[in-house]
């Protein structure tokens, strides 16, 4: 997989690749992420990429040239499944959107900043549109690496334990159960005997309710949502 971001501000998305699982995963060839400067593709001296709003009020608006620019370079060396816009109008992330986009070939993200961008882009060059929660942040930066890092762990090989995505909060529409480890006892704070006991059914049972109980006591939502599938 391959993940082109556009922003005006790339400094912001170099410390998320860098670390840990997602350097991991990049040296392994698993995925590829790009971040390239808009301001790059910005022509005249002044390489302007945002303008004020037509119309007037508050704000400078993305203009779309630049952002056309590096998308129509992007484009003319590969195909891409979806040119994805943060924005917090986008619809609701959640893992059903990024269990999506994790098996995709290439995808571009173009972080939104200012007031937005001129509507033209989101008509003519945008496939789909993300936000990642009812709240507003300075830019689409921090959103688009919240994005890339979810997909990202998704692909195989990515997490050691394959199976470990797989059972992840959410994944089965559940939140996942509390999990502890060495010492047995700390402060006289106590594991729960049952994931001491060796009983691998025992223990998947204890699990399986720890999850329900969690996510009917959390996040009852969840629970109403998925619990035609657990009806059985
Ligand atoms: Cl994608 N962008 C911005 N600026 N704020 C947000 C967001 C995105 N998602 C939630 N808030």
């Amino acid at each position: 997989m391959r993940i082109d971001i556009l922003t005006v501000l790339p400094e912001l998305l170099k410390g998320p690749f860098e670390h840990s699982i997602l350097k991991r995963a990049i040296s392994k060839n698993l995925v590829e992420v790009h971040v390239h400067n808009i301001r790059d593709y910005a022509s005249g001296r002044h390489k302007q990429v945002d303008d004020y709003a037509f119309g007037g009020g508050a704000g400078m608006v993305m203009m779309a040239e630049p952002i056309d620019k590096a998308i129509g370079s992007l484009k003319g060396k590969r195909n891409y499944d979806e040119v994805i816009f943060m924005t917090p109008d986008g619809e609701k992330f959640d893992q059903k959107i990024a269990n999506n986009l994790s098996v995709k070939e290439n995808i571009i993200i173009l972080c939104g900043h200012y007031k937005g961008v001129d509507h033209r882009v989101r008509e003519h060059l945008i496939t789909r549109e993300i936000s990642i929660g009812d709240y507003v942040l300075t830019g689409g930066e921090l959103a688009a690496a919240v994005v890339a890092d979810s997909i990202v762990r998704l692909i195989p090989g990515v997490i050691s334990d394959e199976t470990s995505a797989l059972s992840d909060s959410f994944q089965d529409g559940l939140l996942a159960p509390p999990v502890y480890t060495r010492p047995s006892e700390y402060k006289g704070w106590k594991v729960p005997d049952v994931l001491l006991s060796g009983n691998d059914k025992l223990i998947g049972e204890w699990r399986h309710e720890q999850s329900i109980k969690r996510t009917i006591e959390r996040r009852p939502e969840l629970w109403s949502e998925g619990s035609d599938d657990y009806s059985e």
